[in-house]
């Protein structure tokens, strides 16, 4: 049992390539945990693989140093972050909007993307290090999110879902690093049980059919790759972490990595 909740230990940057990059550069240096780094903008905001986060100003970008002594799963703190998200998210909007996490690592907002997270660990062979990186879009007008239309869950923006005035990013971030701190504290103490069920809690996806684009490692290469499209309904989150389907026979399978790339409401 660990006891008093963690202080997060905020430096802000203006831009930065990364705040994921500028996080594992500091933790190099002997960063504590529960440092937080925050950039008003990234020039080259990282997303799964070798993909980007656009990343311009309006948005929130933030990477916290987690060191959790006993991990299990890669997947943990991943869940933890986008339960994090869809709380902030529902608390800061208005009731009538429709919220959900997305696995592995997204939040939605309206069944469109708001929200992404990238956890990385800074160790080659040890679990306990990580940084946690969150990218939210809350006033980035449409003409920003353009270039993700054609994504099966498109993008989104507070603004560009609600309208009207620029929302309050101060208190938009307090929030998220408010819910993500004391989720990471419930995790210390209870482990990832009590996260599972809230990231169950958060998603509208549960009894729903989707299909997945799963990923795998291949030997020849070392790289994830597409190794298939499977359709099921979503029954939940196992104990690993994995998403787990049952296809039209009634049949359940764990899912380790992927996309949700179709969903039937
Ligand atoms: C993610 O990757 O969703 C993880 C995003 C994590 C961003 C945060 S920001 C703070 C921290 N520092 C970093 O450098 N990164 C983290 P993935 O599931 O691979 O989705 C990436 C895909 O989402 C891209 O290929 C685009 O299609 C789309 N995309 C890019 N920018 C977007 C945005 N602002 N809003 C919605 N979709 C976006």
């Amino acid at each position: 049992m660990t006891s008093g909740c963690m202080t997060p230990v905020i430096t802000r940057f203006e831009s930065v390539p990364s705040t994921n990059v500028t996080a594992r550069e500091m933790a190099g240096c002997g960063a504590a945990e529960g440092t937080v780094v925050i950039a008003r903008e990234q020039t080259r905001g990282k997303g799964r693989g070798e993909r980007l986060w656009h990343s311009p100003p309006g948005g929130i970008y933030l990477s916290a140093l987690l060191y959790p002594a006993d991990v299990k799963r890669t997947t943990d703190l991943s869940l933890l972050a986008g339960v994090a998200l869809a709380q902030s998210v529902k608390e800061l909007l208005p009731k009538s909007v429709e919220v959900s996490v997305k696995w592995p690592n997204d939040c939605l907002l309206n069944w469109k993307k708001v929200g992404g997270i990238l956890c990385e660990s800074l160790g080659e062979d040890v679990l306990g290090l990580w940084v946690v990186g969150i990218g939210l879009n809350v006033n980035l007008g449409q003409s920003e999110l353009e270039a993700f239309q054609a994504n099966p869950f498109k993008a989104t923006s507070f603004l560009t879902e609600l309208g009207g005035e620029a929302f309050d990013l101060n208190a938009a971030e307090s929030m998220l690093i408010s819910k993500l701190f004391s989720l990471y504290q419930t995790y210390r103490e209870q482990g990832s049980e009590p996260i599972r069920y809230l990231w169950e809690k958060n998603c509208r996806m549960i009894g729903k059919k989707v299909s997945i684009a799963e990923t795998g490692w291949r030997r020849e290469d070392g790289r994830n790759r597409d190794v298939g499209v499977a359709t099921g309904t979503v029954l939940g989150i196992d104990e690993n972490g994995a998403i787990v389907l049952a296809n039209a026979k009634g049949e359940r399978r764990s899912y380790y990595s992927g996309e949700i790339t179709c969903y039937w409401p």
